[in-house]
């Protein structure tokens, strides 16, 4: 049986990994942190789950969990996910999203080279360590150059990944552009966006305040992602791997796309307000990734598009309101 330890385990990634690896049988352990709201309603979710508290900031801490659960396979979904909060936090951004993936990935190393058995590693990295790029689409060969906290934790990570890798730890770089679901809290654009349609339809009226309309994403559907990241644990070469769809949309286009599914298509303008306390003192402006690798090595490729994934979350958000 394939024992799992999943860091982030009660995050959007966290669950559809779980249900994954239980639909196939694993033994399943996660790390919470201490007094996370979110844990009393996943461990009741999830009760074949063994959850382990915890605090990414205690080396030790982490070092000794990796020894008792002793995993064959681990992903690392852990740290501050909100690329917004880390111009808040830039410090803590960086010891929970860099420098504790460095931790957990020596961790299974030292594991890996006092039993003797693999551990294969994935790190979720991140677009955001390609900044602006002056390159479009992005590969696993882009320049590395955040141009926010966040990504410059994770492309701490990412080149620590690389360092271990070349150590021979199994450990894979998943550079994984946006990927949602109905499970996204508000505080992404995109929940944002499908929960205020869904309130502006039931209530006949009402706007939207957002940020930059014009910065361009490369969204795709979460659980794609989640199964990118399990091939490439078991693929034979750890190596990186981009996952993206290979198409871009604006804020802007997202928005008209939700705004469209509850009936307000052409009306869409009405309902958008710029909020200039919404804009990031840098903003990566074009995302879209390559993803002829995983596509070639992993037989990966997205199964849900644009319109689709739009219309999923703004019907999950309307269903929510109707009280389903
Ligand atoms: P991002 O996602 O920063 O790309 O990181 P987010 O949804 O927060 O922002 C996407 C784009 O929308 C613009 N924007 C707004 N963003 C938010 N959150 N709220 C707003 O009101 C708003 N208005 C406009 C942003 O400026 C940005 O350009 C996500 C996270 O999942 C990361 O963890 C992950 O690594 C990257 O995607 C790939």
């Amino acid at each position: 049986m394939t024992r799992v330890l999943i860091t982030g385990v009660t995050g959007q990634d966290g669950g559809y990994l779980v249900e994954q690896m239980l639909a196939e049988g694993a033994e399943v352990h996660g790390l919470v942190h201490y007094g996370d709201g979110a844990t009393a309603a996943f461990a009741a979710t999830y009760p074949q789950v063994q959850l382990h508290p915890g605090d990414l900031a205690d080396h030790a801490g982490l070092a000794r969990l990796a020894d008792e659960v002793m995993p064959d396979e681990l992903y690392n979904f852990a740290g501050i996910s909100s690329v917004a909060f880390s111009w808040l936090q830039p410090i803590l951004t960086a010891e929970l999203s860099g420098v504790a993936a460095a931790v957990l990935m020596r961790s299974a190393l030292d594991l890996q080279e006092r039993t003797g058995r693999r551990v294969a590693c994935v790190q979720a990295s991140s677009s955001e360590i390609f900044g602006q790029a002056a390159v479009s689409p992005q590969d696993e060969t882009t320049p590395i150059q955040p141009v926010s906290p966040y990504g410059a934790a994770k492309a701490y990570a990412h080149h620590m990944a690389r360092v271990y890798r070349g150590r021979g730890l199994h450990v894979t770089g998943c550079i994984l552009f946006n990927h949602e679901s109905p499970r996204r809290p508000e505080t992404f654009v995109t929940r944002k966006i499908t929960a205020a349609a869904a309130r502006i339809a039931r209530d006949g009226g009402g706007t939207i305040r957002l940020g930059n309309l014009d910065a361009r994403r490369d969204w795709g559907w979460a659980p794609d992602y989640v199964d990118a990241m399990v091939r490439a644990a078991r693929h034979h070469t750890a190596d990186d791997f981009v996952i993206a769809t290979g198409t871009t949309h604006t804020v802007a286009e997202f928005a008209a796309a939700a705004l469209r599914r509850v009936g307000l298509g052409d009306a869409w303008r009405d309902h958008v307000e710029v909020d200039e306390a919404l804009l990031r003192p840098l903003d990566a402006t074009v995302m879209v990734g390559d993803a002829g690798k995983a596509q070639r090595e992993l037989g990966w490729e997205p199964s849900v598009d644009f319109e689709e994934i739009v219309g999923r979350m703004v019907d999950h958000d309307v269903a929510l309101l109707n009280g389903a």
